[in-house]
């Protein structure tokens, strides 16, 4: 018989890694010869998440065995080049792409790993069900994001319910709280750096349960921030501060002598709304500075 290899994406997200976890537990359980592997780099936060839930998923890195005769099974993603055949897919990120497999499982679905528990739930511990739980509310940023499913969703209510998970306390953990007690450490979280219409912008972002507890410690990190963009010669530092349960965010427009203060009544997603606003504002001012 030979050797199945399971498989999550690059970049592994907790869902990829829940879900591999889950699907190596109920292969063995049905007698396959299974490994879950993880050839990649873990983030730190997807290490703290599955740490969360009891998982060590550094576990499971190691390089991919070189054995043509392997088989691969590919979860929360579609395509990806192994060294054997790929035997089965499940996924729920959509595609117009013919995937021709053996097995091919792709379903709307907050997370992969809920596709698989709900397939499995009598395999599974308590532990492994308020993982998949957990990996649906982080995929789905809490479920707000739109591949959020009715039946997921309800089906998370009713497990927490039924087993009496801590269902706030997921929630907010899924949002991965930023950690302020490094406050120049904390005001960097998730930098990133962006040309703009030729001005030279960098980003970051808090995810804070309640923004107005911390409100003196937010003004201390502008402050920090107005420093950094001197030194490192940036002309606008956008920074974030989402407001976890609530559900809102503040755009803090941070430049060498001001800051602007943006609010946004959702919780605000930088690469589709922030960065995109920016563009256009400072595409405007270039206009003018030219007509003038
Ligand atoms: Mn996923």
């Amino acid at each position: 018989m030979s050797k199945f290899i399971i498989l999550g994406h690059e970049n592994p997200d907790n869902d990829s890694i829940v879900s591999g976890y889950l699907l190596e537990k109920i292969m063995k359980q049905l007698g396959y010869d299974v490994e879950f592997i993880i050839p990649d780099e873990i983030s730190e936060e997807n290490i703290m998440l599955a740490n969360y839930l009891g998982i060590n998923p550094t576990k499971y890195q190691k390089p991919l065995p070189e054995n043509p005769d392997d088989k691969y099974i590919l979860v929360d993603h579609h395509e990806r080049i192994v060294p054997g055949e790929i035997v089965a897919i499940i996924d729920h990120h959509p595609t117009e792409k013919e995937i021709t497999c053996k097995h091919y499982q792709n379903e709307r679905a907050c997370s992969t790993s809920c596709i698989i528990a709900r397939n499995f739930t009598r395999r599974l511990s308590l532990d492994d069900i308020k993982a998949a739980c957990f990996s649906a509310m982080v995929d789905t940023a809490a479920f707000h994001s739109n591949k959020t499913t009715v039946s997921d969703y309800n089906w998370v209510q009713y497990m927490c319910k039924k087993f009496n998970f801590n269902y706030n306390e997921m929630l907010t953990m899924s949002m991965c709280p930023t950690d302020i007690s490094d406050l120049n450490k904390a005001s960097l979280n998730g930098l990133k750096k962006h040309n703009i219409e030729n001005h030279s912008v960098a980003s970051s972002f808090l995810h804070l349960q309640n923004p107005k507890e911390n409100i003196d410690e937010i003004n201390q990190m502008i402050e920090y921030l107005k420093t950094y963009i001197q030194e490192e010669g940036y002309d606008l530092f956008a920074f974030i501060v989402h407001d976890i349960t609530n559900f809102k965010s503040t755009l803090y427009k941070i430049r060498e002598n001001e800051t602007e203060i943006v609010n946004y009544d959702e919780y605000t997603s930088r690469g589709t709304r922030i960065i995109p606003d920016l563009t256009e504002e400072l595409k405007t001012k270039q206009k003018k500075k030219t007509t003038n």
